[in-house]
């Protein structure tokens, strides 16, 4: 295993020189955000992103996200030519050395939360979710005031891809998957890139549209769809966590080397479909890290982990669970029970 942090180019409040103070931090996790979903990702604009994150010291390890253009998810005739530009922007982030992609297929909407900073008793905010707060929400404007979308469609366009996938079944939606990785596995094989598709965020339908990444067992028909090395996933304990009957350390277990990237934060669930986030360490949570940690030994899991969501501390203003000093504190968290882990036999 090896850590990293993930930064959001020049934009991000946090800026590099900072995340170079937090121990054991050798990888960071990035993307051309501000590229309209579809185009090819230019040579040139990627590699000044791994010239400045080389220049801070670290290697530019994953990229998270590439989005998936909708089409694609809505399996249309204009699928073919976006997957072959998803497949270029591939090879171009193998040229400038990444080797994870992380990427999800999440129709239109892609992690949500219903409140960005509730106070929480020692005075720090977090990120929950609530069904009922979100059948509140009106989309009717468009999607301005949710959080942290990959895409930010207007109104028009939303009710237009709002209509189209609700009719498309849970079923479809997997054919359309699996037309899609059938093609991009191929060439991130031949480019040395592992894909890790990300589960959904909450793992259940939001606003009537298919989610079917939603479970441990939804992972493990997503490696089996394609055979190739390279179609692995991304086990987010977060995501799974919030869901009960997701095991997951027996879920990496199972999937072993298609594990390609690991997201480490906890979640408390609340109520029905309702969760929020809570600090690092065990206690505060429901998701067993240490099981985790144990899994992630057995199988030698030797790919990128980063720590996950954090709250917002010690007064820090920033983008909602994307500053420094949460995930700083969860990133030696992690670092300790790698460590404790390591320690201990491995169990084949
Ligand atoms: C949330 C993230 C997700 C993730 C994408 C991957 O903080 O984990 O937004 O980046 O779903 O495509």
């Amino acid at each position: 295993m090896y850590l990293n942090f993930r930064w959001f180019g020049s934009d991000d409040p946090v800026p590099l020189r900072h995340l170079r103070q937090v121990p054991g931090v050798d990888g960071i996790v990035s993307a051309l955000h501000d590229v309209p979903t579809g185009d090819v990702w230019s040579r040139e604009c990627l590699a000044r992103l791994r010239d400045d994150i080389e220049s801070a010291g670290f290697r530019f390890s994953v990229v998270e996200s590439l989005p998936v253009h909708e089409d694609i998810k809505l399996g249309l005739p204009s699928r073919d030519r976006l997957i072959d530009q998803f497949c270029e922007s591939v090879t171009r982030m193998a040229e400038v050395g990444v080797t994870v992609l992380c990427y999800n297929f999440m129709p239109i909407f892609d992690w949500v939360r219903t409140d960005l900073s509730m106070p929480l008793a020692d005075g720090s905010t977090t990120m929950a979710y609530d069904d009922n707060a979100l059948k509140t929400i009106d989309l009717s404007r468009g999607m301005g005031g949710l959080p942290a979308w990959a895409n930010n469609y207007d109104g028009p366009e939303l009710a237009r891809l709002l209509e189209a996938f609700r009719s498309v079944s849970e079923e479809r939606l997997w054919e359309h998957l699996e037309y899609f990785l059938a093609r991009v596995a191929p060439v991130a094989e031949s480019s040395n890139i592992r894909l890790a598709l990300h589960p959904d965020d909450p793992p259940w339908s939001v606003f009537g549209v298919p989610r079917i990444i939603t479970t441990g067992a939804a992972l493990e028909r997503v490696v089996g769809l394609v055979s190739s090395p390279a179609n692995g996933v991304t086990v987010c304990t977060g995501s799974l966590g919030v869901r009960p009957g997701n095991d997951v350390p027996a879920t990496i277990r199972r999937l072993g080397s298609r594990v390609h990237f690991m997201h480490c934060r906890y979640v408390r669930v609340t109520g029905e479909r309702q969760f929020e986030e809570t600090p690092h360490p065990s206690a505060s949570g429901d998701v067993d890290m240490l099981a985790v940690f144990r899994a992630l030994r057995d199988i030698r899991f030797d790919g990128p982990m980063r720590s996950d969501h954090g709250r917002m501390i010690w007064g820090e203003a920033g983008r909602p669970g994307y500053g420094l000093y949460d995930r700083a504190l969860g990133t030696m968290y992690l670092q300790g029970l790698w460590e404790a882990v390591s320690q201990e036999p491995v169990l084949d």
